[in-house]
This record gives C-alpha cells, sequence and structure tokens, in this order.
C-alpha cells in the first residue's frame, strides 16, 4: 500500500496511476430508491450467506447501538447478526452481536491490545461485572435484538425491547478496525489466520430483518420504540439502517443519512453467498 505512494516512489506527481484505485471493485449503487412500500427481508442460509457493508468512518465502534430482527432455531455454532468483525491489518474486531451455541444472545467486544470481552457471561478475558436474564432467542419466532454501550462503559442487552443484561466497566472496542461491516457472518475472531486476512465466519442460519446501528446509546423508551414502530430514519446518530425492503438486485441500501450501502454476498455481483430475498 505505501508503495502506491508516488512522492515516495520517487514517480512523477503527474502519475495517475495509484494500485488501490486499479484493484478496489467498483461497488457504486447510487441513491436509493423509493421503498417499494412492500416489507421484504433476507434468509440466511447458515453456510456463506451475508452482507457487506463497505467500511466507512461513520461506523461507530466505543459508543453504539446495535439492533436487528432475527429469526433462527438453535444453531449448530456460533451465528453473528451484525459484526464489526476481526480487522484483517490489525486483528482486532471492535463488536459483534450473535447468537451463541446452545440459542443465547451474546455480544463480543474486542480491545486494541487484542483482549476480547464477551457478555454477558464475562467468560473470555473478565472485564467488568454483569446481571442477566434469559438470553435464549432460538425458538424459531421473531425477536427484536438490541445491544448499547455508552461512554462510562455500560452495556445493555435488550429482547423484545426487555432488558435482559446490563454490564458494568465493560472492554473498550477497538478503533483500529476498517473491516467491512457483516450482516448474517462475520470475520475471524482470532488472528492473524494463515494467509493474514480474515475470512468470513459464524454465519447465521435464519432470517434478518432491519438491522441497524447508531453512534451513541438508545434509550429503553426509544429501545421500545424501536421494537413497536420501527427505525426513525431521523433519529439523531443513525448510522445505518438496512430495512431489507428491496426484495430484488444485489444492494442493501442504508436508508440512513449516513448512506453506508452494502450488498447481498461476497461481491456486488451474484454469487452464491447471495442470502434470499423473502416478501
Ligand atoms: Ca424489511
Ligand atoms: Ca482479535
Ligand atoms: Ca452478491
Ligand atoms: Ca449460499
Amino acid at each position: 500500500m505505501l508503495g502506491a505512494v508516488g512522492a515516495c516512489g520517487g514517480q512523477s506527481s503527474t502519475d495517475p496511476v495509484i494500485d488501490d484505485e486499479v484493484t478496489t471493485p467498483p461497488f457504486d449503487p447510487g441513491d436509493p430508491p423509493p421503498e417499494t412500500g412492500q416489507d421484504f427481508h433476507l434468509m440466511f442460509d447458515g453456510s456463506d450467506d451475508r452482507v457487506l457493508v463497505p467500511w466507512d468512518a461513520s461506523f461507530p465502534t466505543e459508543v453504539f447501538t446495535a439492533a436487528a430482527w432475527i429469526k433462527l432455531t438453535i444453531p449448530n455454532g456460533r451465528a453473528a447478526i451484525i459484526a464489526r468483525g476481526e480487522d484483517d491489518n490489525s486483528f482486532n474486531l471492535s463488536w459483534q452481536m450473535y447468537v451463541q451455541r446452545g440459542g443465547f444472545l451474546e455480544v463480543m467486544l474486542e480491545a486494541s491490545n487484542e483482549d476480547n470481552y464477551c457478555y454477558p457471561n464475562n467468560d473470555c478475558v473478565p472485564q467488568g461485572t454483569c446481571e442477566s436474564g434469559d438470553m435464549f432467542v432460538a425458538d424459531g419466532e421473531w425477536h427484536h435484538v438490541t445491544v448499547t454501550r455508552d461512554g462510562g462503559g455500560t452495556l445493555v442487552i435488550y429482547v423484545d425491547a426487555e432488558e435482559r443484561a446490563r454490564c458494568e466497566g465493560t472492554g473498550v472496542p477497538s478503533s483500529n478496525n476498517r473491516q467491512f461491516l457483516s450482516v448474517g457472518a462475520t470475520h475471524g475472531t482470532i488472528g492473524p489466520p494463515p494467509g493474514g486476512v480474515e475470512p468470513p465466519t459464524w454465519f447465521f442460519p435464519g432470517e434478518i430483518d432491519d438491522p441497524a446501528m447508531w453512534s451513541r446509546p438508545l434509550s429503553f423508551v426509544e429501545v421500545q420504540a424501536l421494537h413497536d414502530t420501527g427505525v426513525d430514519v431521523n433519529s439523531d446518530g443513525l448510522q445505518g439502517y438496512w430495512s431489507f425492503n428491496e426484495g430484488q438486485g444485489q444492494t442493501v441500501f442504508d436508508r440512513s443519512p449516513a448512506a453506508n450501502h452494502g450488498y447481498r454476498g461476497a461481491d456486488p455481483a451474484e454469487d452464491p453467498a447471495d442470502p434470499a430475498w423473502i416478501g
């Protein structure tokens, strides 16, 4: 990457060729079309399906809310819902929400020193203290799941707008992360793997709708409103909201002002990792 900087390599300043521009895959979805008025969502096969959103500086890190509707039965392994997964270079993830073996909702953070924290069980690197109730979400019915983390390190997990876990003094998510945001998968949790690139993993076997994220912790009242009436696109701090209502094509448009548009599967063309539209 450094070798592409002409000023350091003694190249002419008029040289227009930058390696990064040649190798970056094209993804230019344009402006979002109007909502269809029909409510679609996506079905993930649990094998390789995912939605990817190219990294953007607007992705929230230390202070955030992430939420989604999910429907699944007990997965064979961990099943990622929405994730800022492991970066290919720093080997730091920032945060990820997933369903643990047994069907229990869990959130993992990772600090810049590569310590991983798992909440509410606090059974990875222990950090802070937690109280929790019933985290089971894998009964084949739709559930709304939300995690919030504030600047004081308090992390709260909600299921169906009920507070199910509260952790104080949690670890600080790493900002050293330019990995794609993923829905229905994450990127590797322990780096570096052979080859130095973190592959997608923890594929979600089931249905997901309305993933969203904010750069602030939503309040309990706001989480209730989110559950009852959906995402308010004018909500302060909204950095991504994918309604999945397109019902066709590859692009999943971010309906928030952040315009963090993504696509189905491993790339913006049709591919075997595309989750299926469900009307
Ligand atoms: Ca939808
Ligand atoms: Ca890591
Ligand atoms: Ca695709
Ligand atoms: Ca597939």
